[in-house]
Parts: C-alpha cells; structure tokens; sequence
C-alpha cells in the first residue's frame, strides 16, 4: 500500500488483536508443514520480492523445503537478497505443497499461470495489506494496518517464536523501505519505524540496503528518462504533468517495465503538483499509471476512464492513438482537479 492513507494508525504500537490472532493461526499452520510454496503478485515489487524470500529464509531455516514462484523474474535489485536468484518461474504439473502462502497479491488473479489448483496447494494461507472481499485462503491474515506485508511476516516469526537472521532480517527491511518509500509515505508509522530498528539490531545496514536497493539503478533506467524528458508536461495549472513512454524509446535502450518503474514520482515530487502520470505504450495499448500527491484522489480520474485504483495510485491500459489518449486522460485529470476557491 502506498503513499498518503489515513485512519491506518499511524501512532499505535499495537498490532490489532484480529490481526495478531490471525498471524498466530498462519504461524500455527506452517509449523506443521514440510514442503511450501511461497509466490506473490507477478511484476513483483519490493514488498513480495523482500516478504517472500525473507518467509521463505526462515522456513529453510527451520528445515523445511521451500520454493518460491513468480511467473516473472524478481527485479534484479533484489536478487541480491537470500533465494533471490533461486525464484522458480515455472511449477512442474505435479507437484505438491502442505501449504501455499501468497504475500501482498491484493487478487489472486495475479498469482500467474502456474498456481497451483487446490488439491495441489494444501492449506492455502492468504498474507496482505491489501482489502479483499470475500477473504480467498483457508487461512487469511489481512492487516490493513501494515505498512508492508514484510510487517506481517515478521509478525508471523514472532509468533512462531523464530529469530531474525540477518539474511531474513534484509528482506523484511527491503520490504518495508520500498512499501514506504524509504520511509517516506504516510503509511510510515511507528510500527514500521520499531520493526525497522530491530531489524538493525538484527545486522542490517541500513546504507547497504539503499546501496544496494536505490543506489544500484540499471543503466537503462537513466537513459530511458534522458530519451523521455522531452515528453515531460506540465499542466497550466500546475497541477498535474505527465511523462510519455513510447515503445521505440524502450526499444532503444533495452529497458524492461522495472526500468520505467517509479519514473513517474519525478513528476509527483515537483511543486504544486497533485497527480502525476505516465503513458507507457506496450503491445495491449497504452498503459497509464497515476500517482497522487494524496490530496487528489486518483479514483473518480481512473473510475472515468473506465478503471478502478487507490487514491494515491493506479493503473489502466487504454486502447487509441496516441492523441486520443493522452487527450482523454488529461481531460479525466482536469475534471478531477478541485475548484480553486
Ligand atoms: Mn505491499
């Protein structure tokens, strides 16, 4: 979950009992299992890459056998992180797990095509900070509170009463300062600030971690923004600006959808900027990612575009030239703006 959120207390220490009780559940389950899968939502970010490698390092450590899947590979930032460079894209047909846990998928439509059906999973354990209605796991543990799911699986640890190695310790801090935006957004709260330091005590370094995670940026990524600057827009109120990705520019660079990732809060850190977005043409259409300052939801401009987010962010491809979508969305951001008294 990113960006601004309220009513997330912020300024509690506590974890809601619901959600303790649930963690303890989830903890209860895996320590009966041998065999686990462990799988996020594909275009993993930092939140399932760290929360799935660092569950899955504990439960090795606890001696049990387990895989991590993703039908993509993890961004290359990460696959410094213990299992980074293990992740399985494919399941074969038979195998089975005692259980399967699926961290931060907000949908498990988005768990790719090699999920395995019921009888192959065992006890389906759903970890998120995301709402989902109905709940899809036989165990569901869902903290709207957590600022990342790494939050969760620390809480998980506890509960199953098995210390942070170092190498778990760096995937949960991984997950938690990319889901908070090193620390940046507003679900950064007090419980994200304590698990950061015990995770420090527990031997990361925090330096090497942003080395590592934000000082390590592929090449690609500097040089799509140099071909993209010319596309930047900026609105005459000020308010909204864009950037547009064309696939030739792409092309040019050999940059993969990571390195277009985030190039959009150039745009959102500018002044009186409220909602920045990106046009990012691929081969389904043209992809346009939305984020907010949080003052200016991003719903009602994705709702008339035909699409669903968050407030502070979402996505929607749109099928059209070039002019016609870039014409419609900015009219969706104008109408979006409020009136200025
Ligand atoms: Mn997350």
């Amino acid at each position: 979950m990113h960006g601004t959120g309220k009513d997330l207390g912020h300024f509690s220490e506590k974890v809601p009992p619901q959600a303790l009780s649930q963690a303890r559940k989830v903890a209860a389950a895996l320590a009966k299992t041998q065999k686990v899968l462990v799988l996020g939502h594909v275009g993993a970010d930092g939140d399932v890459a760290g929360s799935s490698l660092g569950l899955a390092q504990a439960l090795r450590e606890l001696g049990k056998k387990v895989t991590v899947y993703n039908e993509a590979p993890y961004p290359e930032t990460f696959h410094w992180l213990a299992g980074g460079k293990s992740v399985k894209h494919e399941l074969g047909p038979r195998v089975r797990f005692d259980a399967t846990v699926s961290v931060d998928a907000a949908d498990p439509a988005r768990l790719g095509k090699h999920f395995p059906d019921p009888e192959r999973r065992g006890t389906f354990i759903w970890v998120d900070h995301h709402r989902i209605d109905p709940p899809p796991g036989d165990i569901n543990y869902i903290d709207l509170t957590a600022a990342a799911v790494g939050e969760q699986i620390a809480q998980i640890l506890r509960a199953m009463k098995h210390p942070l190695s170092k190498k778990v310790a760096e995937c949960l801090y991984v997950s938690l300062m990319t889901d908070t935006g090193t620390f940046r957004y507003a679900n950064t709260s007090v419980r994200a600030f304590n698990l950061a330091g015990e995770l420090v005590k527990s031997g990361v370094n925090p330096w090497d971690m942003t080395e590592k995670v934000l000082e390590s940026q592929a090449p690609q990524r500097m040089l799509l923004l140099q071909r993209i600057m010319p596309s930047l827009f900026l609105s005459g109120c000020g308010r909204y600006g864009s950037f547009y990705v064309r696939q030739i520019d792409q092309k040019a660079v050999g940059a993969k959808l990571e390195h277009v990732h985030g190039l959009v809060n150039h745009i959102r850190a500018t002044k009186g900027v409220e909602v920045a977005a990106i046009f990012v043409e691929n081969d389904a259409g043209i992809k346009v990612s939305f984020r907010s300052k949080g003052h200016v939801s991003c719903q009602p401009i994705l709702k008339k575009l035909g699409g669903n987010g968050h407030r502070n962010a979402g996505s929607i491809v749109l099928k059209g030239s070039k002019k016609q979508v870039v014409a419609q969305v900015y009219q969706a951001l104008e109408l979006a703006m409020p009136q200025r008294t």
